[in-house]
């Protein structure tokens, strides 16, 4: 791994004290297993032998420190209480079984505890953090001889976003207002010290999250200094040779997570770009060009000599959408182009002649090469068995290959295609509407808005997921619903969107 010492003291500099507050449990909740809510009343002191359960409902998600204030009723205790403790985003997750999980990601993400409490009365803290709006509390034993009472229950909750800083948003449409609210707060759950892609799970920087919470968090909490600081986290950790990593770690210290991707890597420049547009600073933009313009030479080695990206099957070199069966060659052409257009809008900013000249000719190469070969005449095509998916026209659009009418057409044609393979995230539903706004089709990706997005709102979704595909709405990526995150903050495309297409 490579350390810029300097851009990391730059990044520690940026670092601020989070904004604490004390969240009250605010209901007792009960749900039927499809997380149907069944009853809720106030909260008050109740009273729990072995077997008996309680959900607690703090309102809304939130990010933090739990603790709980319990006492005892009966005879002076004289054996420990045994609590099994879930904390859930969505109700959903409070009848899931973690022992049945099967998946390939670490069951050490499931938010669920069990403790031994030797003294009552206590406040009992919970060493770790969790990000849940429900807290089930089961009692798995206690002695025969007392009752746990649980009198109380509250969070120290934390983010780096301020709520009196919160852009107002006008808008007559209740619906979309409500929109706009879920996913600031799923915007403002995951900006902590540095923007978490969920924080459930991983709880840390990715370059590709990073982008579209930046782009969100200008139009609402406008929290410049925490972008500031992502972006030289970024270039102060990269990978031999120079690679911006697809993730970071801050902690124990500064590390870059050993996973290059082709497109995150490259989206460095774009969410520098952006930076730049919302801030006008030009420091930074010009100190951390060199990083982003170093992507680009990287990744050129994987072009063929047909100016095509070559394919792999290597998981995860290229990210794009987390369809398992998504080919990515042609988004990463797409994306390259892309990601070329914002890198030209910077040299040209810094004045660096030698890289603009390098980029024009580079655009014009890939983009030939992008109609040459992966062009079938009605799709944009992938991989050797000549995938057709959303993804690949998205990017390809967003990259400028084709004229406007002609990606309207294009759009519209895919949307036609029963056998296209689908985009499953929020993600690769933000690239969609971007396409569809850059073609001037502002009324169909407000559409899409509302049904995507509004499909999950009729789900009870009350910070925006990970992963929602109307198809089926159960999908997980990663072998099991239980480790899926429900407030992911790369889901965040309506506060962006609305406020800056369609306010007032
Ligand atoms: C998931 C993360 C993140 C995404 C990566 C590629 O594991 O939660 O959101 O950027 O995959």
């Amino acid at each position: 791994m490579e350390r810029n010492e300097e851009f990391l003291q730059k990044a520690e500099a940026l670092k601020r004290a989070l904004h604490t507050t004390v969240v009250p449990a605010e209901k007792i909740v009960t749900f039927s297993p499809d997380g149907s809510p069944l009853s809720e009343k106030a909260v008050e002191p109740v009273r729990l032998k072995k077997g008996d359960a309680v959900c607690l409902d703090f309102g809304g998600h939130i990010v933090g420190r739990a603790a709980l204030k319990l006492g005892y009723a009966g005879s002076h205790p004289d054996a420990p209480a045994w609590l099994r403790l879930k904390f859930a985003e969505r109700p959903c997750e409070l009848f899931e079984n973690a022992e049945s999980y099967r998946g390939w990601i670490s069951t050490g993400w499931i938010q669920q505890e069990q403790v031994h409490i030797d003294v009552l009365p206590t406040v009992l803290e919970l060493p770790r953090r969790y990000a849940f709006r429900y807290l089930q509390i089961e009692v798995l034993d206690v002695s025969g001889k007392f009752s746990l009472v649980l009198e109380d229950a509250f969070c120290k909750a934390t983010t780096s976003a301020e709520e009196g800083k919160l852009q107002p948003y006008r808008t007559a449409d209740p619906e979309l207002k409500r929109l706009d609210r879920i996913a600031c707060n799923t915007l403002k759950s995951c900006m902590q010290d540095v923007f978490e892609d969920g924080p459930k799970r991983d709880r840390r920087l990715w370059m590709g999250d990073l982008r579209l919470q930046a782009l969100a968090n200008y139009e609402t909490y406008r929290n410049y200094d925490l972008v500031k600081r992502c972006l030289y986290l970024f270039a102060g950790s990269t990978l031999p040779g120079g690679s911006v990593g697809g993730c970071i770690f801050t902690e124990p210290e500064v590390e870059v997570d050993d996973t290059c991707m082709f497109d995150y890597s490259l989206f460095y420049a774009p969410t520098l770009w952006n930076y730049y547009e919302a801030t006008a600073d030009r420091e930074t933009l010009s100190e951390l060009w060199p990083t982003a313009k170093r992507q680009f030479a990287i990744v050129r080695e994987q072009f063929d000599k047909h100016n095509c990206v070559c394919d792999s099957d290597r998981l995860g070199w290229c990210f794009v959408d987390w369809n398992l069966n998504l080919n990515k060659q042609a988004s990463a052409q797409g994306i390259y182009l892309y990601c070329l257009k914002y890198a030209g809008k910077i040299a040209e900013t810094l004045q660096d002649q030698d890289a603009l000249r390098w980029i024009r000719r580079e655009y014009d190469a890939k983009k030939e090469g992008a109609l040459r070969i992966l062009w079938d005449g009605k799709f944009f095509v992938s991989g050797a068995d000549r995938q057709i998916s959303w993804a690949s026209q998205v990017w390809m659009v967003l990259g400028g290959v084709l004229e406007k009418d002609a990606a309207v057409e294009l759009l519209d044609r895919i949307a036609g295609e029963p056998n296209a393979e689908g985009m499953v995230t929020p993600y690769m539903y933000h690239n969609y509407i971007d396409a569809l706004i850059s073609v001037g089709q502002k009324e169909k990706a407000l559409d899409v808005v509302r049904s995507y997005w509004g499909g999950m709102v009729k789900l009870g979704a009350d910070t925006f997921w990970e992963l929602y595909n109307p198809q089926n709405p159960g999908e997980s990526p990663y072998g099991g619903t239980i480790v899926n995150s429900y407030c992911h903050a790369w889901s965040c495309a309506p506060t962006y969107f609305l406020r800056k297409y369609y306010n007032g």
